[in-house]
């Protein structure tokens, strides 16, 4: 049967990959499919949203890249919250370069993402080489990498015959190494029929109760239209969730920000598991 019609907890049962199997148990013991994007620039804010947010979320992710004061104590305490709250941790790298190069990335630098990132992304821009060389660091270390089949940004070219060659790239990966998709349906039975060979996971971006959309060519759509409507597996929410920490008020009273956080993780995570109780079946 299509995977839209299965539960998280069958589908971890039959999961080969270690970090997504890791995931689809953490959303169903947690009853959330909720992954919050936290991107916030400094330390502080970054360890205050995650340990807000963290009871209601099966997935923290993380743009490192954008944090000032980055340090491997970040790393360190990032880590301490997943084990506290029981959360998975993707870094939204999106690797776009050759293998060689990409695995020196993925492993090394200011970084070192492959020592504490469960999952990352990556473009299949560069053709399957991009896999081989994030596999060769990711797969001995159980992690997992999902490629980005298509955009949640207007005018995205990630479309028709790319997004098909992600798909394809995925269905044949031998290393194990690729998990799912960053994409905004299900991509891997676009042709209408039931995907029975290979469990991928689908996470979804642009998602948003209270907007439509932002200046920069971000498309909101509600959990509900992700989940059931167009079969996806994990809600991303960043602005939604994480927002009232940015306004001038919440810069002033960082308790009330942070509760306020608190507050729409709960109702994110709540429609995620609405939409997913009604798509399956009766
Ligand atoms: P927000 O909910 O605040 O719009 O944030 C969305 C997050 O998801 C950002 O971190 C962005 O980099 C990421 N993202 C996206 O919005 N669309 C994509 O197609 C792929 C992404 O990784």
């Amino acid at each position: 049967s299509s995977i839209t019609q299965q539960t998280y907890a069958s589908r971890a049962a039959r999961q080969p990959n270690a970090a997504a199997r890791q995931l689809l148990e953490c959303i169903e013991r947690k009853q959330s499919n909720l992954c919050v994007s936290v991107d916030v620039t400094n330390k502080r804010d970054l360890l205050d949203v995650c340990d807000a947010v963290g009871p209601d979320v099966c997935l923290i992710k993380t743009h490192i890249d954008i944090v000032s004061d980055f340090d491997m104590d970040l790393v360190e305490q990032l880590t301490a919250l997943s084990k506290k709250h029981d959360f998975l941790i993707f870094e939204d790298r999106k690797f776009a370069d050759i293998g060689n190069t990409v695995s020196l990335q993925y492993s090394s630098g200011v970084h070192r993402i492959a020592s504490w990132s469960h999952i990352t992304n990556a473009h299949l821009v560069p053709g399957p080489g991009i896999i081989t060389g994030l596999a060769s660091v990711g797969q001995p270390l159980g992690r997992g990498c999902l490629l980005l089949a298509e955009m949640s940004s207007a005018g995205a070219l990630t479309k028709g015959s790319y997004t098909q060659a992600c798909v394809e790239a995925a269905k044949n990966d031998t290393t194990g190494f690729v998990c799912g998709f960053i994409a905004m349906s299900r991509v891997d039975e676009a042709d209408g029929q039931p995907n029975t060979a290979k469990d991928l996971v689908i996470l979804t971006p642009g998602v948003g109760l209270d907007v439509k959309g932002d200046a920069m060519g971000q498309q909101y759509r509600t959990p509900d239209q992700v989940i059931r409507e167009s079969g996806c597996d994990v809600i991303i929410v960043g602005r939604g969730v994480y927002g009232s920490l940015m306004t001038p008020e919440g810069k002033q009273d960082k308790q009330a920000a942070i509760a306020k956080v608190r507050e729409q993780g709960r109702r994110y995570k709540q429609a995620g598991w609405n939409a997913y109780l009604a798509r399956l079946p009766g």
